[in-house]
């Protein structure tokens, strides 16, 4: 069993020029794994805090602190490392030594034991027989906290080729959609400069019911047959428009408010008329009723949690107990650590409730979630089109396929 002879940490940058935490955990003197958190834009109010104090100076100082209490322990032991991370940090939200050390110390070193192993990561994470591939799960058109003024108040509307055989296929798919649908948008906007937001997603003027007909049209055009072959998604990230103090949904930049029952109805809406394979967030995060009004009506669709849920398996067991969501989205740095994320993952398979892995908006070149992406039998990896940061997942999927452990795509029907 590898141990861990030597932690280093440094501050680098993230996909929006943020800094951000790397931490490189070497095993047995030479097997290095190395690993940058994440962040995001759109933030769950008990996600993970990435930096004490929102520095991240402040995390690179208290993970010096402290860094010789991970030298000696086994490598692929989360659950230690949880330990020790925990011994140093009691907070709820890793305050004290930010969710960013969790994130990328965790991960650094199961990845350093793969490689002293030598097993790819995903077997290390969940040793089985057989795996199955995620469907790519990849934002084509969006606005929201992602995207400038003028953009739809909807931060995703996102691709998932539900119809696809293989990884190349599904991943082939989704880039030829992401491309039409500049076409489509350049019919209706000869000034369309191409401009793009955080996660590669296109970035028109356009309100939000023209951004689903856009895709709509897009769809079309390549071919496909809505909801057979490429189905479509959509993440509300409601939480970002909602107003608690007048108690409506502010779709400020469409120039409109919903109530709570008029939210329902508009997103029950939208899961009909686009036959939506997948829905997220698309009531507040503190609204587990309304959740669960979504969930029962709409058995096609997963109807899922994120900044409701932050990657917490205590949320799950509260979404469970209103019958709210169908899907959760898996972040490791909305939890913390890998060990907390794991936890999670458990607690979503016993109660049948559907795994999404996601990247933030704020990325780096890491393919990780990739591997836990199949690790936790993910049904989706929501990670992007285009841009490098995005690729990287994409691209680690083509090389996984290169094991025969990994068979056929994920069953995405409801069980
Ligand atoms: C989300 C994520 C990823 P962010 O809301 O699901 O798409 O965005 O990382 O900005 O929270
Ligand atoms: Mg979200």
């Amino acid at each position: 069993m590898p141990s861990i002879t030597s932690v280093r940490g440094r501050i680098v940058f993230n996909s929006r020029g943020s800094k951000t935490i790397e931490i490189d955990v070497t095993s047995d003197n030479k097997f290095m794994g190395r690993a940058c958190a994440p962040s995001g834009a759109s933030v769950g109010k008990l996600e993970a805090q990435s930096f004490p104090e929102n520095k991240a100076e402040k995390a690179l100082a208290a993970f010096n602190a402290n860094s010789k209490k991970f030298v000696g322990l086994k490598a692929e032991d989360m659950k230690t490392l949880y330990d020790v991370l925990r011994s140093i940090d009691n907070t709820d939200n890793y305050s004290k030594i930010g969710g960013s050390v969790a994130y990328a110390l965790s991960i650094a070193a199961v990845d350093s034991a793969a490689k002293a192993l030598n097993v790819p990561l995903f077997k290390l994470l969940k040793p089985d027989k057989l795996y199955k591939f995620p469907f790519p799960l990849g934002n084509i058109l969006g606005g929201g906290a992602h995207a400038g003024p003028g953009t739809p108040d909807i931060q995703e509307i996102l691709a998932c080729p539900v119809g696809a055989k293989s990884i190349m296929e599904a991943l082939e798919m989704n880039f030829k959609l992401h491309s039409e649908t500049r076409k489509v948008i350049e019919s209706i906007d000869k000034r369309f400069t191409y401009g793009r937001g955080d996660e590669g997603a296109w970035a028109p003027n356009v309100n939000n019911d023209q951004a689903l007909e856009i895709v709509e049209e897009a769809v079309k055009n390549c071919g496909y047959v809505l909801g057979k072959d490429m189905a479509i998604g959509i993440d509300f990230a409601s939480s970002s428009f909602w107003n608690e103090k007048k108690q409506v949904y502010d779709y400020a930049r469409q120039g409109l408010k919903r109530d709570t029952g008029e939210q329902i109805e508009f997103a029950n809406k939208l899961m009909r008329d686009y036959k939506l394979v997948y829905a997220e967030d698309a009531v507040h995060e503190g609204d587990f009723e309304s959740m669960a009004v979504l969930t029962k009506k709409n058995p096609k669709t997963l109807v899922t949690g994120d900044d409701m849920l932050v990657t917490n398996a205590g949320k799950v067991r509260e979404a469970v107990s209103y019958g709210a969501c169908s899907g959760a989205i898996l972040k490791v740095n909305q939890a913390g650590s890998l060990y907390d994320a794991m936890m999670f993952a458990q607690e979503c398979r016993k109660n049948n409730i559907k795994i999404i892995t996601s990247h933030r908006s704020g990325e780096s070149v890491d393919s990780h979630i990739s591997h836990i992406a199949i690790a936790t039998g993910s049904k989706m990896l929501k990670s992007g089109v285009l841009g490098g940061e995005r690729v990287a997942k994409l691209n680690e999927l083509v090389r996984m396929s290169e094991y025969d452990l990994i068979e056929g795509m994920a069953e995405l029907s409801p069980a």
